[in-house]
Parts: structure tokens; sequence; C-alpha cells
């Protein structure tokens, strides 16, 4: 369970961004926040904000500043609306625990204006309320049991996405799948614990709770399970986050030009001059709902130019944090050589070798070389022309299809998206393959006991039913005030 109880003091903020907007919310949530707010608002229709039905939105004016504080509460002298009337607004409130935090929530919508919400915001902390921290709102609806730990991760994932595929995991995540399944996992081993630990106090009489061998294809099977989940976060963090694809090659093979042909813009300088390019460029894009932020880098040759060195070293360093790195050939430039002499980088797996220009080669030739470069060479080989468009459909289903697999469009089993899940299944994984070897070896119940508790404690870990403060200060100050 978490370790704090539940807040006692009513905490507010402005809940939607900066800037202009057609509405701007600030939210209010806490014991006193219907007190606070009845500071605040006035219904058109006079009466008071205690008889308020939940979840029903009225109309309402917004004074600044505080007709009176929330000391003299039986206040009843009737309100000068004269100046003090900053805005008009609807006010909701959201009874506990039927709320985001479980606790009394009251929204004042206005008009989405800056000087508006940062008054009511004003005029909320003089009535009593506490400016919120950053993910406040959020943490308390964890610490009241609304959300857990994986949930609440989950409501800044959905906040920060961008693209469907990464929302889509989000929405996963916030309806509780991966939580299910993380507590599947550990209800199993804390009964093979329970089973275990009866074991060992009736060890005298010797009672035998759970055979060997039941003990060994359980936690077999609970490893496994884990180990697949583990499979699934490499992937699930290029989902989250997006891939980072960086072009690369010699001078003057057309990385620019393939960069602005993607992005249909002329992002990057295109000339014939070697050596152009120094700095990395990089503009994001979304394809087929997955997120690509493409690198344009300079390109690797001999040089002593101080800044195209400086330019070639950013290149490379680029390339050390791809997730894919596009090589870029010259297809006129490979008809004239011997392919024997190409010499290409160490390519893994995710990496393509995209054969441009061939609008400058005769087709028969493209084809020639494109299947000599695939017989010759593991890598996956696509031609294209950054100046006719050709073939850049097919470079963008190769890249996609590195990354997005079938199995995950369709939407089964979980997804590890988050660094922090992986590490603590990593852990789960460690003590549960010493506590397999430990029954294995048949030692003494008591070894296999601490391993197992280590594996429920990893796992408890990601749902937050074990918690640090430092761990929930360091998830929710990501968020933003407000949420
Ligand atoms: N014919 C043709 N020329 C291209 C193509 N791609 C780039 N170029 C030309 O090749 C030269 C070098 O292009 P650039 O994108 O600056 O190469 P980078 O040095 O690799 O970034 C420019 O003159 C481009 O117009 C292509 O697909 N076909
Ligand atoms: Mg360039």
């Amino acid at each position: 369970m978490p370790t704090t109880g539940a807040p006692e003091d009513t905490i507010c903020a402005v809940a939607t961004p900066a800037g202009e907007g057609g509405i701007g919310i600030v939210r209010i949530s806490g014991p006193h926040a219907v007190d606070i707010t009845s500071r605040v608002v006035q219904l058109r229709s006079e009466k008071s904000l205690h008889t308020l039905a939940s979840h029903t939105l009225y109309l309402a004016d917004i004074l600044f500043p505080p007709v009176c504080s929330i000391s003299s509460r039986s206040d009843s002298t009737p309100r000068q609306l004269t100046e003090q009337i900053v805005d008009e607004g609807l006010v909701v409130y959201m009874k506990a625990p039927r709320s985001f935090t479980a606790e009394d929530v009251v929204e004042i919508h206005c008009h989405g204006n800056g000087l508006v919400l940062q008054r009511v915001c004003q005029a909320c902390i003089a009535a009593g309320a506490r400016l919120a921290q950053a993910g406040e709102f959020t943490k308390r609806a964890f610490l009241n049991g609304r959300l857990d730990l994986s949930q609440a991760e989950a409501v800044l994932d959905t906040i920060r996405a961008t693209s469907e595929l990464s929302l889509k995991l989000a929405q996963r995540q916030l309806r509780g799948e991966l939580a299910q399944q993380v507590r599947r996992l550990r209800s199993d081993l804390v009964r093979l614990l329970a089973l275990l630990e009866a074991g060992i106090d009736f060890a005298e009489e010797d009672i035998t709770f759970v055979r060997r061998e039941e003990m060994m294809a359980s936690l077999q099977e609970t490893l496994d399970r884990i180990r697949r989940m583990i499979a699934t976060a490499e992937t699930g963090r290029i989902l989250r986050e997006g891939v980072r694809a960086v072009i690369a090659g010699e001078p003057n093979v057309g990385k620019s030009s393939l960069l602005n042909c993607l992005l249909r813009e002329n992002r990057a300088i295109v000339t014939d001059i070697p050596g152009t390019t120094r700095d990395i460029i990089e503009e994001s894009i979304v394809w087929f709902g997955l997120r690509i932020t493409l690198v344009d880098t300079a390109g690797l040759r001999d040089t002593t130019d101080p800044v195209e060195l400086e330019g070639i070293r950013r290149s490379k360093e680029a390339q050390g944090q791809a997730d894919i790195v596009l090589h870029v050939l010259d297809a006129a430039r490979l008809t004239q050589m011997d392919l024997e002499d190409l010499r290409l980088p160490p390519l893994g797996p995710e990496n393509l070798v995209v054969v441009n220009k061939i609008d400058l080669v005769d087709t028969g030739l493209v084809r020639e070389l494109i299947d000599t470069l695939r017989t010759r060479t593991p890598w996956n080989v696509v031609p294209i022309s950054s100046q006719t468009g050709e073939g850049l459909e097919a470079l963008k289903s190769a890249i996609q299809s590195q990354f997005v697999k079938p199995s995950l469009e369709s939407g089964d089993g979980v997804i590890i998206t988050h660094v922090r899940h992986r590490s603590a299944l990593e852990r789960a994984e460690a003590s549960l393959t010493e506590a397999l070897s430990s029954v294995r070896r048949g030692l003494e119940p008591e070894f296999v006991a601490i391993d197992l508790r280590e594996a429920a404690d990893a796992l408890g870990e990601i749902v937050g039913v074990i918690t640090s403060d430092e761990v929930l200060g360091q998830i929710f100050s990501e968020f933003c005030i407000g949420k």
C-alpha cells in the first residue's frame, strides 16, 4: 500500500496549457474544494455552492479578490458584484470519490486567457488553497488508490503522446493492462511464498506444503512470462518515444536531398558542393502512426577543414545514438566502381542501405546493381531517387516494418514501454532465476523464500505496491503543474 496517508490540504492549479484558448480550466482538489470555490465564484442562480449537484455544470460569475476568507465561512452578507467580476464561466463539482483524484474536485471553466486563469488561481490561494506541485493531482489519484503507479505514468504518456501508436500504448497502460498482468504474476509468487513459509514453520513436523517439482514448474512458468514481457521492451520504447533515423553516407550522395524529400520541405541546404552539411539537422514526422525523427548529418570523408571535422564527429556520434541508420549510396557512382571495393560501416539488422539517384542510371542497370548488392550482402537495400520521389514509399515501409510488428498492431499481449518497468522486471527475473536454481539444488526453503520475496517486491514496484518517496518524486516531477 502507498506509504503516505491521504492529503489534508486543498490544492489548485491552472489545468489547461498557457496561451490563448477557447476555455481555460482551474482545478481545485481537496477537502475544502467547495468552500474555497464559494469564495471565488458566485452562481448565477444565486444558490449556495454547497448545494451543487455532483458532475453537473453551473453558470457562474468569477470574482476577484475573494469576498471573504475561508475562516469567516458563515458570512452571509450579499456580495458586491460591481468591479470584482473577472470573467463568467462554468463550475463543476465532482464529489469524492468519483473524481480524478478521488477527492472533492471543483473545476472552474473560464475563458482561455492567462491573466484570467492566473487571477482565479490567486483568488483560490487567497481563499485557502495551495498552488499544486507538478503532477500533484495525479500523485493524489495514486495515493488515494484511484490509479496504480503504472497508470499514473500512463497519464503522462497520454499527455505527451505524439503519434497514434504511442497514444494507443499509453491508453492500454492507463486502462490497467500492464497492472493486471503484473498483479497476476505477483500474486502467483506470493502464493508460492506462503506455501514455502508454511513449510518452514512446520519443518519439525516434516510436513511439505508444496512439492519440489511443482515449485520448479511454477517458478519456470512465471520466469517465462516475465522474460516474454522483457522481450517487448525495446519495441515498446521505440513506439513510445519514436524512431531516431540517422541519414549517413559520403558527401554528395544526396543525404540532405533525402531529408528534404521525406519531410516535403526544403529543410537542409542542398548543393553539388561536397561537404555542405556540417551541423546535425533533425526534424520529426509521423508515418503510419509512428513518430520518426530524421537526422541529416555531415558526409564522412577525409578532410582537414576543422568545421567539417567537427561535423563528421557529430555525424558519428548521431549514428551511435540512432535506432536505425540509413546508409545512402550514389547509384551513379556505384555503376562506375567495382562493388567488391564498396566499404560500409558494420551494419546491424536494423540498418538500411539506400541507393539514391537511380534516375541517373538506366533502369536495367539499377535492377542489376540492387540484385548484386542484395545477393552479396545481408543488407536490406532500397533503391530511390530523391529527385523524382521514386522508391520513397518503399523506403518508408521498410523503416516502419523494422519497428512495428503485426502482433503489436493486433493488440495482443502487454508491451513494456518504460525503462523503470523493464528494470524492475529484470530484477524480478534475476531473483527468480536464483530461486529456481536454489530449488533445483535442493537448498533450504529459507534461501528460496528470500529470492521469491525480492522478485515479488520488484514486481510490486511497477504498480506501486512497494515504493519509495524518491521514486514517487522522480515520476511525478516529470508532470506539468495542473496535472
Ligand atoms: N539526379 C539526382 N540528383 C540528386 C539526387 N539526390 C541528390 N541529388 C543531387 O546531388 C547533389 C548533392 O546532394 P545533397 O543532398 O546536398 O547531398 P549530401 O551531401 O549527401 O547531403 C545535389 O546537387 C543534389 O541536387 C537524386 O536522387 N537524383
Ligand atoms: Mg548534406
